[in-house]
């Protein structure tokens, strides 16, 4: 079995800031965890890559292309495509290794997670390659301070759950960036109680809570009713957070159950112990 984790949100919700986080946890609490960029308009991220879109085509490919002339979303749907269009590549990439564990860091074009059909054509592709796959959605905890956001970005999840149809979770991130006031305020969305949403929503004097206050508490009850969405916050400055949501994914995608789990041995081997036909 392989593991993976599919990042995916919108723009700048702290995917990529997320990938090298873990790879640095990871790598404090010697274990291995690779990063697949899938983002192939990425400029800048803290991490190595296994793989890299890039190296097989790059945004500025197509939007440059006299043919194509694709603007910058096309464009990266087309980039996509191409990916898929090219499996054997990512295939011979990836490699054929057992028991690894790697965080696809996705691109934030959120249609890409909501209706299109890439990505999961994708996601079928690597299960079809052993991967055991959790999606993790990112969400900046910073728009979601009012019943109102919250509802938006839940309705977002929701639609990413539907759409890709594989274990789940959410992450709040940039939790460290929130004013006590605002941290207390998420604290009521963690476990998300409608009462406290609508409520909400009934202070905020917003004109789509006076037209449509019903289908607002009917969508919280069905959230509530089903136990549909659930957000976990993420705060990258403190280890303890890392390792929650680390672990609540691995429990998720059974990493470790019936692995061996990979351990990087950090100890040069003594001198001794060095076989002279590896020399
Ligand atoms: N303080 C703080 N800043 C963060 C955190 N996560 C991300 N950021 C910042 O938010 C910005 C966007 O972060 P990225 O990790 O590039 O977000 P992304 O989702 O990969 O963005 P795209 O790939 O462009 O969609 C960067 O300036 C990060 O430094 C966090 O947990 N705390
Ligand atoms: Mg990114």
């Amino acid at each position: 079995m392989r593991y993976a984790q599919l990042v995916v949100g919108p723009a700048g919700s702290g995917k990529s800031t997320y990938c090298s986080t873990l790879v640095k946890h990871a790598t404090d609490t010697k274990r291995i965890i690779e990063v697949v960029n899938f983002d192939p308009a990425a400029e800048h991220f803290d991490y190595e890559p296994l793989v890299d879109i890039r190296e097989l085509i790059h945004l500025d490919d197509a939007m440059e292309d006299e043919d194509l002339q694709f603007g910058p979303n096309g464009g990266l749907v087309f980039c996509l495509e191409t990916l898929l269009e090219n499996c054997d590549w990512l295939e011979e990439q990836l490699g054929d290794v057992d028991d690894d564990y790697i965080l696809f860091d996705c691109p934030g074009q959120i249609e890409l997670y909501t209706h299109l059909p890439v990505i999961r054509k994708l996601v079928d592709t690597l299960e079809k390659w052993n991967f055991r796959i959790c999606v993790v959605f990112m969400i900046d905890s910073q728009f979601m301070v009012d019943g109102a956001k919250f509802l938006s970005g839940t309705m977002a999840a929701l639609s990413v759950m539907v759409n890709l149809e594989l274990p789940h979770v959410n992450i709040l991130t940039k939790m460290d960036l929130l004013s006590k006031s605002a941290r207390k305020q998420i604290d009521n969305y963690l476990d998300p109680d409608p009462h406290i949403l609508l409520a909400d929503m009934r202070n905020s004097n917003s004109k789509w809570h006076e037209k449509y206050a019903k289908l607002t508490e009917s969508i919280g009850e069905i959230i509530e009713n089903f136990s549909l969405v659930r957000f976990y916050p993420l705060n990258i400055k403190d280890e303890e957070s890392i390792d929650n949501i680390l672990l609540t994914i691995d429990n998720i995608i059974q990493y470790g159950e019936d692995a061996d789990v990979k351990i990087r041995d950090f100890e040069e081997p003594e001198p001794d112990d060095i076989d002279e036909n590896d020399i």
